[in-house]
């Protein structure tokens, strides 16, 4: 493709250039850029973004590359209240879901639409969620009228001209509109029309909300999609375990949001796992499709990460402070004299002064928090010093293993393996977590999350269940299925495992079960490690009984917990299919 002058289109796709000036017509921006991805696109965009106070330019000594941004205070994080899946039918979207007729809502948003961009620019931005021809990829075109959101996206996904020439001249794309108004909560949306592949987001300029490449169209769009064509869209980071012996083993896990997929996508392993790398495929979406040779074979659709920050620093994820240390966008984390960034958690001591996220001067003796708990930073996956060669591979990488894991102080053991494929549906749609701040809402209440897809399924959660259990019958060699909780408290409120590095030992077992290498106990719950199968060794501290402990089943404590699964299978019992159902007797039988 011949490069056109920045911000001219770059394509004579019909039905894209229709779309476009439609939209303009409704939003009467004073003017469209189209964005085509290149260095020079970014360093002028990130020049007006810097003169227009949206970013700050950091240390560049310490941070080259780096740029600061602060979101408004009302506006940190996803907001579960404003999102809609707009389906013909409300069953179609389901109980767990916000409905709004389309028409309905087509009509609202556009009103808020009309004009909306007068006196502002429209960005014009082709993404490709997925590498490059690959059959799995996807196109989606934003429409925003927000810098930040651009300079985003261009991290994020594989943005401008090479989406463009994967779409050619196909009408199969996903249509976004984001207009942020006055970021007014009152008037805040995200809506999604999976009818017609289209997302309209107004009223915010937070990431989940308005990256419509991730939350919007990977997941409550994709998992549409994928139910219609036959693939699953999880909220699942992807690994790959690489053995002394050059053995690589890909495994995807499901954790909801702030729960640790960055962490443990990034992994380093503890010194004993001499020889051992873990590989980052992805840190928080697979698409996953059965390929030609009978396994389950998956993609991470982004190209970048939208970590949280908090908590992170040498110790926790190295490779991380290594991505985030240039080319990368930090937004609602403390601001340092010295153009640094700071954050609770970070390595060394706290900076003297510095200003908070929302700008007001901070010292160590404050009670407020320097950095927002849902500040983020969007970096570059090539930043990743463990970035698999295989996250570009266009046929993805064979799952051997998926993991369900939620954050629970009690009950659920470190890690256990489910007995087969149904039974491991039935684990991930029971799972439960405690809420983190990536929500906006109350933190620290365990809800129902199934396969941390509560907030991110795009259709009736009854269906998406039964799409899971069929699944199966086009997976000849199916992946097996573990549940893992590293967040196991005693009675003293500590955390009964290390969790991080250490959460190695739980991958090197989970590994050795794929292939079928060692034996385990059987349990009510599943399968179970045998202590001379599960790894201990240079563990400072920490004996066989803890472990026991960790792995421990308190049969009362399971009885209430199937009581409170009721919670979410009470709410979807029309549709549930009835293999759950005869998995919940099951268990409750084995109890
Ligand atoms: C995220 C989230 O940002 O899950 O990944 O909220
Ligand atoms: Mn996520």
């Amino acid at each position: 493709m011949t490069p056109s002058p920045p911000g001219q289109p770059n394509t004579h796709n019909p039905s894209l250039l229709a779309w476009v000036g439609e939209m303009t017509r409704l939003c009467k921006p004073d003017r469209v850029f189209w964005c085509c991805g290149s260095e020079m696109e970014k360093n002028i965009l990130t020049q007006e973004a810097v003169e227009r106070g949206i970013l700050i330019k950091l240390n560049q000594e310490k941070l080259p590359g780096c740029y600061y941004h602060r979101s408004n205070p009302n506006d940190v994080a996803r907001v579960e209240a404003c999102t809609y899946i707009c389906s013909t039918s409300e069953e179609d979207a389901g109980p767990t879901n916000n409905w709004a007729a389309p028409a309905e809502m087509y009509r609202k948003l556009y009103g808020l639409c009309d004009g909306a961009m007068k006196g502002r620019t429209m960005y014009v931005v082709p993404y490709l969620m997925g590498p490059a021809n690959s059959p799995m990829s996807k196109v989606g075109i934003e429409l925003t009228d927000s810098i930040y959101v651009v300079l985003n996206m261009r991290i994020m996904t594989r943005m401008g001209n090479v989406a463009l020439e994967h779409l050619g001249d196909s009408n199969d794309f996903n249509r976004g509109l984001h207009c942020m108004l006055d970021v007014n909560p009152e008037r805040r949306y995200i809506a999604h029309f999976p009818q017609d592949n289209t997302i309209i987001s107004v009223g915010s300029a937070y990431g989940g909300n308005v990256l419509l490449g991730k939350k919007c169209l990977a997941l409550r769009i994709g998992s549409c999609l994928g139910e219609k064509e036959g693939w699953l869209a999880e909220h699942m980071l992807i690994l790959g375990v690489e053995s002394p012996a050059g053995e690589k083993t890909f495994v995807a896990a499901a954790f909801p949001s702030s729960c640790g997929k960055t962490n443990f996508a990034m992994l380093i392993p503890p010194e004993h796992f001499k020889g051992w790398k873990i590989w980052t495929v992805g840190d928080d979406i697979a698409w996953m499709r059965p390929g030609a040779d009978g396994r389950l074979y998956a993609i991470n659709p982004e190209a970048g990460y939208f970590g949280v920050v908090p908590g992170t620093n040498r110790k926790s994820n190295p490779n991380a402070m290594e991505a985030m240390s240039r080319d990368t966008i930090y937004t609602n984390v403390a601001l340092t004299p010295d153009g640094d960034v700071w954050w609770e958690g970070k390595d060394g001591e706290p900076p003297k002064e510095a200003l908070d996220w929302k700008g007001n001067p901070w010292t160590p003796a404050s009670k407020e928090k320097a950095a927002h708990p849902n500040s983020r930073f969007t970096a570059p996956m090539r930043n990743n010093p463990a970035l698999a060669p295989e996250a570009d591979d266009p046929s993805g990488v064979p799952i051997s293993g998926i993991i369900f894991g939620g954050r629970r102080a009690s009950a659920v053991p470190l890690v256990y393996q489910t007995f087969y494929w149904i039974h491991g549906v039935y684990i991930g749609a029971t799972m439960g977590s405690e809420t983190t701040a990536a929500a906006a809402g109350t933190v620290g209440q365990v809800r129902r999350d199934p396969m941390a897809m509560l907030p991110f399924c795009g259709y009736n959660m009854g269906d998406y269940f039964t799409h899971w259990l069929k699944m199966r019958k086009h997976i000849k060699y199916p992946p097996k299925i573990f549940s893992v909780n590293w967040f196991r408290k005693n009675e003293q409120g500590n955390f009964m495992w290390p969790g991080f590095g250490e959460n190695m030992r739980v991958l090197k077992w989970i590994v050795d079960r794929c292939h079928g290498r060692i034996g385990a106990q059987e349990t009510p719950l599943g399968w179970v490690p045998r202590a001379e199968n599960f790894d201990l060794t240079g563990m400072k501290n920490y004996t066989h009984d803890m472990f026991e402990q960790v792995q421990s089943i308190d049969m009362n404590e399971w009885k209430k917990e199937v009581i409170l699964q009721d919670e979410l299978f009470i709410k979807l019992y029309p549709y549930l299919p009835k293999e759950l159902i005869f998995q919940r007797e099951l268990l409750i039988s084995r109890l």
